[in-house]
Formats: structure tokens, sequence, C-alpha cells
């Protein structure tokens, strides 16, 4: 699966705006195939589990809390270039820098409840799926 998938969210404070699928939309439009989809609500162990690189960050416990405070979107995009592409489509994290157009720009309200998460390298995108996704779930 090397390169041609990323693993994405669509965070809480998105999914309660109804902006799922105007996202959908522009992952369409941008080329990428769901692989795998589930809507669900993260337990503060799964979200710390997912995050777990930022453990110790001052951002990181407001960051549980909000990622596992409502449903969010679990999914698995296939294309070619597929993370960095993805990265390009949300933009930058803060969504203030975020380039005009990318979901980020469009969709997010701050730099934490910033609509989506992307995989920032294919051995990100593996983990998170693998975190996510059993083998049988991908399509
Ligand atoms: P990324 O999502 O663009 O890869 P990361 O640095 O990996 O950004 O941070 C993971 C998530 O943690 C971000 O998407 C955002 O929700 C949150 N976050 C990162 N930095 C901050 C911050 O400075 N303040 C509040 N939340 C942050
Ligand atoms: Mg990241």
């Amino acid at each position: 699966m090397e390169g041609n998938f990323t693993l994405s969210i669509i965070k809480p404070r998105a999914v309660q705006k109804g902006f799922i699928i105007p996202i959908l939309e522009k992952c369409h439009e941008a080329g990428f195939r769901i692989s795998a989809m589930k809507l669900v609500q993260l337990t503060k162990k799964q979200v710390a589990g997912f995050y777990k690189e930022h453990e110790g960050k001052s951002f990181f416990e407001s960051l549980v809390e909000f990622m596992s405070s409502d449903r969010v979107v679990v999914i698995l995009f296939e294309k070619d270039n597929a993370v960095a592409d993805f990265r390009k489509l949300i933009g930058a994290t803060d969504p203030s820098e975020a380039a005009p157009g990318t979901i980020r720009n469009l969709y997010a309200e701050s730099k934490e409840k910033n609509a989506v998460h992307g995989s920032d390298s294919d051995e990100s995108a593996l983990r998170e799926s693998d975190f996510f996704f059993s083998k049988m779930e991908r399509f």
C-alpha cells in the first residue's frame, strides 16, 4: 500500500457543522477514492494512542478531549502520491495559514478544531490505517 494510501479523520466540529459531505466532495474532486470508512466516537484512550507522538505537548490534553467529544469519520483514501497530495488538499495545520480553497481554509474553525486529519508520511499512513481498519475492511 506504500505511496498510495492516506488516513484521514473528519473531526468532531466539522461533523457537527454538517461538513461531512462537502469535505468528501472535495476529496472526490481531487481524485481520492474511499478504500474504507466509518463513523465512530473515539474513546480518550484511542485518541491518546492515535496521537501518541504529541503526548506531553501543551495542546495534547485539549486535543484528546476534543477528538473524543463527538463522532468522527475515519477514512482510508487511495490515490497515487496520496500522503503529499492530501496534505496539499487540506492545507496548513493552522487554518489562518491554510491556502485559499483548501479544506482547512474552508471548514476549520481553529488550529485545534481544524476540520480534518491527514497522515504525514507513508509510515504514519500504514500505522494509522492498521489502527482503525482490518485488512478485510479495505476495498
Ligand atoms: P497536522 O494535523 O497538520 O499533522 P500536527 O502537528 O500533527 O498537525 O498536530 C496534530 C493536531 O493537533 C492538529 O491537527 C491540531 O488539531 C492539533 N494541534 C497541533 N498544534 C496545535 C496547537 O498549537 N494548538 C492547538 N492544537 C494544535
Ligand atoms: Mg500530524
